[in-house]
């Protein structure tokens, strides 16, 4: 078993920001990859930690995304939608940009959703989801990404794993919050197990000749599944037309044929929607946030736990004693300090 070590997440969030700065990217980006990437080191979310650190690399070093890119607030087209252009940079400085106008635009008109053009995407959105609902407000969130996934009944990768996430705040706790690929797992979570040389779950995937694998190679050449069967499928389907045809963006099957590979962060749009439960509920019987915590209650009575405890009880571990990384971990940061 690989040896481990504890770090504080002040310094790892330093390191992962200077191997940004020295890989050419601005602050405005190298510090919004270093928030997102350390939070998912954070909440024990390996599949979008620092792993993706290398993949971002080479998007950089391949000429895929704009390491000094500023991204723009585009003037307002229309009340509801705040729209901002990544400018062919990375994702998460653009959302940190635009939350707080979708934020203002959410309160006054009860709903608002915020466009993000020519981004390039590689991390979870759960803490774009939390982050709405630190204004108290709840929020959705989705992207596409690139053809991995076979529709069900099909045999041949067409959509994206595409991201789907979902926050509600609650008063002095942790806000309600889940956030999951639409197919039965993350790539992320396929490539983490190839190199662990450990075999795949049943029914995550199938190989290039449309048959059933549990071996990660023939799952990365042939193609995942949906969750849900034909429900994941039209879900995945709502979100390349929402967060892609609808905003004026790349589909999945349009992002692989730009950019020929999987190795790389995928380059496309993203759609998030912010709501007012009190805007919403106004004239009705009730308070929304007092009547959440009875169905919160409910399921959590029954046994059941609510998505994002796990997420949670890492995150104030790691608060308190540092983060957790294996020795193989510890060595690829400071390799890449060194490059
Ligand atoms: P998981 O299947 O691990 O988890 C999905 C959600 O379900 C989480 O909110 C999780 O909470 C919750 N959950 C898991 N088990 C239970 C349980 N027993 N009871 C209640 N809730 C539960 O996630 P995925 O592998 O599908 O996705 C991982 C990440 O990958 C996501 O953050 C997603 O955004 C990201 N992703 C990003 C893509 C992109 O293009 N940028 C593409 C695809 C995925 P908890 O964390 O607490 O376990
Ligand atoms: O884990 O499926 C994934 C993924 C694709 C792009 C970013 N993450």
């Amino acid at each position: 078993m690989d040896a481990t070590i504890i770090m504080p997440i002040g310094t790892l969030h330093e390191h992962v920001e200077a191997i940004f700065r020295k890989a050419g990217l601005n602050d405005i980006q190298s510090a919004a990859l270093a928030r997102v990437i350390v939070a998912g080191e954070r909440d024990a979310c390996k599949s979008h930690g620092i792993y993706r650190i290398e993949g971002a690399l080479r998007t950089v070093k391949a000429g895929k995304v704009k390491p000094d890119a500023v991204p723009e607030l585009m003037p307002r087209e229309h009340g509801a939608i705040v729209r901002v252009n990544a400018r062919h940079g990375f994702a998460n400085p653009a959302f940190e940009l635009g939350l707080p106008v979708l934020a203002e635009r959410a309160r006054v008109s009860g709903i608002a959703a915020l466009v993000i053009n020519d981004c390039t995407h590689f991390s979870a959105l759960w803490p774009e989801v939390e982050a709405i609902t630190v204004h108290g407000l709840a929020g959705l969130a989705m992207c596409p990404s690139y053809s991995t996934v076979a529709p069900a009944g099909g045999n041949k990768p067409l959509l994206g794993t595409n991201p789907f996430a979902f926050g509600w705040p609650r008063a002095g706790k942790d806000p309600y919050v889940f956030d999951f690929a639409t197919s039965v797992a993350a790539r992320g979570e396929i490539e983490l197990h190839r190199r662990a040389g450990k075999a795949l779950p049943e029914g995550w995937a199938i190989d290039a000749q449309g048959n059933l694998t549990t071996d990660p190679e023939a799952a990365l050449a042939g193609a995942m599944l949906p969750f849900g069967g034909h429900k994941g499928s039209a879900i995945s389907t709502m979100i390349e037309l929402l967060a892609g045809v609808m905003i004026g963006d790349l589909t999945s099957p349009e992002v692989l044929d730009y950019l020929g590979t999987t190795t790389l962060a995928p380059p496309h749009g993203e759609l998030i929607i912010a709501f007012s439960p009190e805007a919403f509920a106004a004239g009705r019987p009730g308070n929304p946030f007092e009547r959440a915590e009875v169905l919160f209650d409910a399921i959590v009575d029954q046994g059941a736990r609510l998505p994002s405890l796990r997420r949670y009880v890492a995150r104030a571990k790691s608060q308190a004693e540092g983060i957790t990384l294996t020795a193989s971990e510890t060595e690829q940061l400071e390799r890449l300090l060194a490059l």
